[in-house]
């Protein structure tokens, strides 16, 4: 009786938020437009008139690419901003959990929790997908990738969250799951393709898979090391002998704090860098 009750005293509350966005089972792919079109929709369809006086900046966070990771993993926001995943190489989603539930839709149980669905990236792409999550309230929301390991292997975010520890802890009780559970409807935010020019990522190389059985291909040729620049040519301005490969940079005075005797400041710092030999 009394989980019935809560059932109930949840599902008012539910309808009482920003519902989630219909989704057909089958979506079109929608149009490509500019970021800050994919932004302005999103915040049409979830937020009510008293937000557009607030906040409204968009900010980027890359979803996968060479790594299956979020980058930046840590987000602050504020009420009103849109938070614009954008999804490289790969096969990604953006999905919320509970803070001490890493790897599981929080969707299960509140059904108005983010989730992205699958948004894939594949080689020659010329577009890109993205998922625009309005930022309503300013309480942490942690989110992952539901994709196979991602979750498991690091790929979680933290939007606002309460102190620079808890993307830490998040990513350890991630890290410790045993696997992924994925979100099933797309909430809290709208999917839009933007041109793969205005994303804020370059994609991965391709991969050219070797045929069965042959040898991986050959790495790209690192690009040329910078030759070491010549000694300079009075080798008096320095009185440490400098490795062939280092590079000796001089550097304006130093500004001399008021409190310290300005004559201990020489005119000139001479650095020695020394270039790791080339691969
Ligand atoms: C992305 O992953 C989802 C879920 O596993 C799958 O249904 C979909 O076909 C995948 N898309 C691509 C292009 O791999
Ligand atoms: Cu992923």
């Amino acid at each position: 009786m009394q989980s019935l009750m809560k059932t109930l005293l949840l599902a008012v509350a539910v309808s009482a938020l920003p519902q989630p966005i219909p989704q057909d089972a089958s979506p079109a792919a929608p149009a490509v437009v500019t970021p800050e079109e994919a932004a302005a929709q999103a915040r049409a369809a979830f937020m009510p008139d008293g937000f557009t006086a607030q906040a409204n900046q968009i900010i980027p966070v890359v979803v996968g690419g060479a790594q299956d990771l979020f980058v930046p993993n840590v987000v602050t926001a504020a009420v009103g901003d849109v938070v614009q995943f954008q999804f490289s190489n790969g096969n990604h989603t953006v999905t919320q959990s509970a803070q001490d539930a890493a790897c599981q839709p929080l969707q299960a149980s509140v059904a108005t929790a983010v989730h992205s669905g699958h948004i894939p990236f594949q080689d020659g792409q010329t577009t890109v997908g993205t998922f625009n999550m309005p930022v309503l309230n300013t309480d942490p929301m942690f989110l992952y990738c539901a994709t196979g390991p991602h979750c498991q292997n690091g790929q979680v975010v933290i939007v606002n969250p309460a102190n620079s520890q808890q993307i830490v802890d998040y990513a350890k009780l991630s890290a410790a799951s045993a696997q992924s559970g994925d979100g099933t409807t797309v909430v809290g935010g709208t999917v839009a393709q933007i041109p793969l020019q205005l994303a804020a990522f370059v994609p991965a190389a391709p991969q050219a898979g070797p045929p069965p059985g042959a040898a991986a291909p050959a790495a790209p040729a690192a690009p040329a090391a910078p030759a070491a620049p010549a000694a300079p040519a009075d080798p008096a301005a320095s009185s440490v002998a400098a490795p062939a490969n280092a590079i000796t940079i001089t550097l304006p005075p130093v500004a001399a704090p008021a409190a310290t005797d300005a004559a201990a400041i020489p005119g000139t710092t001479t650095v020695i860098v020394t270039v790791p030999a080339a691969r």
